[in-house]
């Protein structure tokens, strides 16, 4: 049992009790602590009653769960709810404007219990001018259906990495294995992972095997030959496990991390200086007449490390984040690849929630947790907004929000907290909370939340003008988009960047592995524009603020380097460069 089953339970849970009409409070319960399990950096199995009562939002009855889980494997309560609700309506669910509500009205009137079932009541038609269902509502549908169909086998960064951490560290002290790395898109740290890559090298690759195909974490077994397996974790991503010779191992990582673009690009230059790579190694081909010597002269020149291997066909080691074929090989070989940043570098977070709005903690409690990660300063931005929000900073309360902040930053002590907001921009590009009040706040970040299917122009030009609103620092979360369920919002990136720089705003790259907004791509071209980038997690717990790595990662494939992010500047630098 591990975090993200018992989650994923929690959270199916919740959607089951909606579908079955249970009250809003246990479903809610449900879904935060399913949310606080998830982001939790312990393994909550390992918890006792006593501190797992100790988590917010875990009381006695989720606590209970969490116990029987980990020690029977299963939920019983879950289990009765399968048999209420059929398995395939929660797929369904997944699909973006299809809430529980929905679902239970799919299912009771129109019989739907698949996803198969949606898209054949939608191709019919019927579903149009049905009651509680107007055309632009099943438009959306259609449109949901769709993403969701391009995400489908592929899992979020955020959702992959820690699990498969967990396997790395199971097979590090399983004292089997000497070298143990992910490899793969996992390792390049792509948004979205297709399967997992690990790579081991051992004495006993038989033991090895056996003791990797029955960790906890695997369902079920695809394949299982002597150096190579693949399975399925109980998350539902495959996970391919290969077994290398010691003398290989480099070649064998530097080949499973791919790109495949990057590799076949690599494999090119090697080709012109009279070697070939593969797996297994670098080899020096001699070219002579006779068939019969050609394999005594296919002399090994590499294979153990990747350095090793980089160096042997004439390039120094190219961080993994960079191995997508845009251009790192060019850069390699003139010296000009970027000293990549790093999370050590960042001394402080600009975009996180309190209890004031939607987050789910005090204020003191993400200062504290901010503190602990040993930053200077922070920067405490609750919503200001119409978002359907009764919480969360208004005109009348700005002033009661900057004294709250600051007596939190007497209080802690030793970190400077700036009283920020994240305001929305509203329709038109004008903002939620008048000049005069933003003109208070010491950090304004601003974004948008709402009428996210402008059209391109509209969209850019509504952003553009919140941009030139001279208290506006930041723009929050650029696109506003949600891993395999809201696609971003159709911007003219260049128009905005030119105007981020012309204006002299700060583009956040937003942390949370849902959002990583900007995304390499965005954040790259943020780079070339000379525009400054924040990196911050938008966390809204405590355990939220571990979702840095996530956004350093993405920078790191954006070639983002220290001096282009605000926040790795020290407290007096920061200041001066905002004030
Ligand atoms: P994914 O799993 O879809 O997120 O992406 P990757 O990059 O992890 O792809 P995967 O798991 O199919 O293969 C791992 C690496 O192995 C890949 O990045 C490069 C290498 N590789 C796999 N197939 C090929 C191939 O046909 N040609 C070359 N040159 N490399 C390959
Ligand atoms: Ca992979
Ligand atoms: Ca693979
Ligand atoms: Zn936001």
């Amino acid at each position: 049992m591990d975090n993200i089953t018992i989650a994923k339970t929690f959270s199916a849970m919740a959607d089951m009790l909606e579908i079955v009409g249970e009250n809003r409070f246990r479903v809610n319960a449900y879904r935060r602590a399913a949310e606080t399990v998830e982001a939790s950096t312990h393994d909550v199995c390992t918890r006792s009653k006593k501190q797992l009562m100790e988590i917010p939002g875990i009381g006695e009855d989720l606590s209970d769960k969490i116990i029987e889980m980990s020690k029977t494997g299963v939920c019983k309560e879950c289990e009765q709810l399968k048999k209420k609700v059929p398995e395939g309506l929660l797929e369904v669910l997944r699909v973006e404007s299809i809430g529980p509500k929905t679902a239970r009205l799919l299912w009771k009137k129109f019989r739907v219990v698949s996803m198969m079932g949606l898209e054949r009541l939608l191709s019919t038609g019927k579903l149009e001018g049905a009651r509680g269902f107007g055309v632009k509502k099943v438009a959306n549908f259609k449109r949901g259906l769709e993403i969701h169909e391009r995400f489908r086998g592929r899992q979020p960064l955020g959702y992959v990495l820690p699990l498969a951490e967990k396997i790395i560290q199971a097979l590090r002290t399983s004292k089997l294995c000497e070298e143990v790395e992910i490899a793969g898109s996992l390792r390049r740290g792509k948004e979205t992972v297709g399967d997992i890559d690990i790579l081991v090298t051992s004495r006993e690759p038989q033991k090895a095997m056996d003791f990797f195909v029955v960790l906890p974490q695997i369902k079920m077994i695809e394949q299982k030959g002597e150096t190579k397996a693949r399975v399925i974790l109980t998350s539902g991503i495959a996970c391919d496990f290969r077994v290398v010779a010691p003398e290989a191992f480099g070649a064998a990582l530097y080949y499973f991390t791919g790109s495949k673009e990057h590799n076949v690009q690599a494999r090119t230059m090697a080709v012109k200086n009279g070697l070939t790579v593969n797996e297994y190694g670098v080899f020096k081909v001699q070219s002579r007449k006779s068939i019969k010597s050609k394999v005594k002269n296919v002399e090994r020149v590499a294979g153990k490390t990747e350095e090793e291997v980089m160096r042997a066909i004439g390039l120094p080691w190219i961080p993994p984040e960079l191995r997508e074929d845009r251009g790192e090989i060019e850069a390699a070989l003139v010296g000009k690849l970027p000293k990549l940043i790093e999370e050590k570098y960042i001394r402080g977070n600009l975009h996180m929630h309190s209890n004031w709005s939607d987050g789910e903690e005090t204020m003191e409690a993400m200062v504290r947790a901010s503190k602990r990660k040993g930053y200077e300063y922070v920067a405490l931005t609750d919503h200001a907004s119409s978002m359907g929000m009764v919480k969360g900073t208004k005109e009348h309360t700005v002033d009661r929000y900057i004294r709250m902040v600051r007596a939190v930053e007497k209080k802690v002590g030793g970190i400077h907290v700036l009283a920020g907001a994240e305001v929305d921009i509203e329709k038109d590009g004008s903002l939620y909370l008048s000049d005069k009040s933003l003109a208070k706040l010491d950090f304004v970040v601003a974004s948008m939340h709402l009428y996210l299917k402008q059209d391109r122009a509209t969209a850019t030009k509504r952003l553009i003008r919140a941009m030139e609103n001279p208290y506006v620092d930041c723009i929050g979360h650029c696109t506003s988009r949600s891993l395999g369920k809201r696609e971003p919002m159709d911007l003219d990136m260049e128009a905005v960047m030119k105007a981020a720089k012309r204006t002299g705003t700060i583009m956040e790259l937003n942390a949370h592995w849902v959002r990583l907004d900007l995304n390499d791509i965005h954040a790259r071209l943020a780079k070339e524009y000379g525009v400054t980038l924040s990196i911050s997690t938008d966390a809204h717990t405590v355990v939220e603020s571990s979702m840095m790595r996530y956004g350093i990662v993405t920078a790191r494939r954006a070639w983002i380097e220290k001096k282009n992010v605000i926040n790795t500047l020290p407290w007096k630098e920061f200041q001066k460069m905002l004030y």
